[in-house]
């Protein structure tokens, strides 16, 4: 009996100084939980760049000119001018519709080969991104040269 009176002292001891060890250091980690809400920051320089455009020709049809822009960034096109404009990528990718003066384009996704554009209407109206400004027709005659 005195041994057994013994023994359960000496577990309980025991097993209090152990846990006592463990619950101190399990309150510090869960403070870092809140951390994953600023995960969707990085998505701020994928903001949608607008390029103006403006009445001018040729490489000056468009502001900026070269844009800067990250692969898959959406560009919309403004069209400041006040006739009708119609923007392709020279790569084929992607087009906007007519934009009519006093409007914006739709949203359009530059793909990653995507380097240059122009007006499918005025063939002399081109601009670029990332360092391209883009590239008029030889012997240019017609509006927005
Ligand atoms: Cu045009």
């Amino acid at each position: 009996m005195k041994g057994t009176a013994r023994l359960a002292l000496a577990l309980a001891t025991a097993f209090a100084a152990v846990s006592c060890g463990g619950g101190g250091s399990a309150t510090a980690p869960t403070t870092t939980t809140t951390t994953t809400t600023t995960t969707t920051a990085p998505s701020t320089p994928q903001a949608t760049v607008t390029i103006t455009i403006t009445g001018q020709g040729g490489t000056q049809a468009f502001s900026p000119n070269p844009a800067t822009i990250t692969p898959g960034q959406v560009v919309v096109f403004k069209n400041t001018d006040s006739v009708v404009h119609h923007v392709m990528l020279d790569d084929g990718s992607a087009q906007t519709t007519d934009i009519n003066p006093g409007t914006t384009s739709a949203p359009m996704a530059i793909g990653v080969n995507a380097t240059s554009y122009h007006c499918i209407i005025h063939p002399g109206m081109v601009g670029g991104f990332n360092g391209v400004v883009g590239d008029p027709p030889p012997n240019c005659s017609q509006a927005y040269c």
